[in-house]
Order: C-alpha cells, then sequence, then structure tokens
C-alpha cells in the first residue's frame, strides 16, 4: 500500500501533467497562429508525452489499489509576447515540474517506499531529457531566431520530431 502523502502527490502529478499537455496544446496553438508548423508540431509531441506521463502515473496508482481522483486542469492563460516567449515558458514550466517530480521522490524515500521509487526514476531521468531538449531548442532560437533564414530551416528540423512511445514499464 502507498503512503497517503505518497498517492496523494501523485495524484495531484496526474492532473499537472495533463495540465502540461494542455499548456504545450496552447503553445502550438500559438505557433500554427504565427505560420510556424514545426515549432507547433514540435509542441504537440510534446503534449503527447505529457498525456503519457499522466496515463503513467494513473496505471501505477491504480495497480496499487489507490483511487484516482481528477483535479481541475487550469486554463493556459499567457500572453506571448514574441516567438521567445513559448520557449522560455516551456522551460520555466518542465523546471518546476522537475521540482513536484522531485518532491515525489522525496516522499517516496521518506517513506522507504522502494516501489514508488523504482517507478519514479524513470520520470527523474525524463525530467533532466525533457529540460535539455527545451534548453536546447530555446538556445538555437536565440542563436537562429531572429534571421528569416535561420527561422525558416529551425522550423523544417522541428518538423522532423517524431512521436516515441515512453519506454517505463510498469
Ligand atoms: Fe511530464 O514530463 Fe516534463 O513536464
Amino acid at each position: 500500500m502507498l503512503a497517503k502523502k505518497v498517492a496523494k502527490l501523485i495524484n495531484d502529478q496526474v492532473t499537472l501533467e495533463f495540465y502540461s499537455a494542455y499548456l504545450y496544446l496552447d503553445f502550438a496553438n500559438y505557433y500554427i497562429d504565427e505560420g510556424l508548423d514545426g515549432f507547433a508540431h514540435w509542441f504537440e509531441i510534446q503534449a503527447q508525452e505529457e498525456r503519457d506521463h499522466a496515463m503513467l502515473m494513473r496505471t501505477y496508482l491504480q495497480n496499487n489499489d489507490v483511487r484516482v481522483v481528477f483535479g481541475t486542469i487550469d486554463k493556459p492563460d499567457q500572453e506571448y509576447k514574441d516567438l521567445k516567449a513559448p520557449l522560455k515558458a516551456a522551460l520555466e514550466h518542465e523546471q518546476f515540474i522537475t521540482g513536484c517530480i522531485n518532491k515525489i521522490y522525496g516522499a517516496a524515500s521518506d517513506e522507504k517506499d522502494y516501489r514508488t521509487m523504482e517507478c519514479f526514476n524513470w520520470f527523474v531521468k525524463e525530467q533532466g531529457e525533457e529540460e535539455k531538449n527545451v534548453g536546447d531548442l530555446l538556445k538555437k532560437f536565440k542563436l537562429f531566431g531572429n534571421d528569416p533564414k535561420g527561422l525558416y530551416a529551425l522550423n523544417q528540423e522541428l518538423l522532423t520530431r517524431v512521436y516515441a512511445a515512453p519506454t517505463l514499464v510498469l
């Protein structure tokens, strides 16, 4: 059985992962509107991964006999002042989510809940990857995004991103 505190943190995280998907789709909406289909595509795949995370955590709770209760998904209400703004917001959001995942891991560790720690090792690593991916994209944008040809090439590169299903086995 999972400790109540650990179960609640994971349950809340399910909603946050769905919010992450919603936020990234909002970024995609913005880029579609700006004519940047590659940037939109990149965030649509990102959103798919976030939905996967939510579903994995949901299944993990259910496998451990925890009743999952969905929370309210907040409205993404950001105003994007320029093309770089969603990239910066994405990095900040990933850093925030890393803090949430670390909190779950820390609570599991306090409870000597080795099963949850084992499962969340994957999410800890995944957050490292996601911070790097969006951080790298932000760097590229800063280098090439202000030149129309550079922006076009970057947009084309982002169109090639391929969705990969999560490797975590519960
Ligand atoms: Fe859910 O992986 Fe980042 O946020």
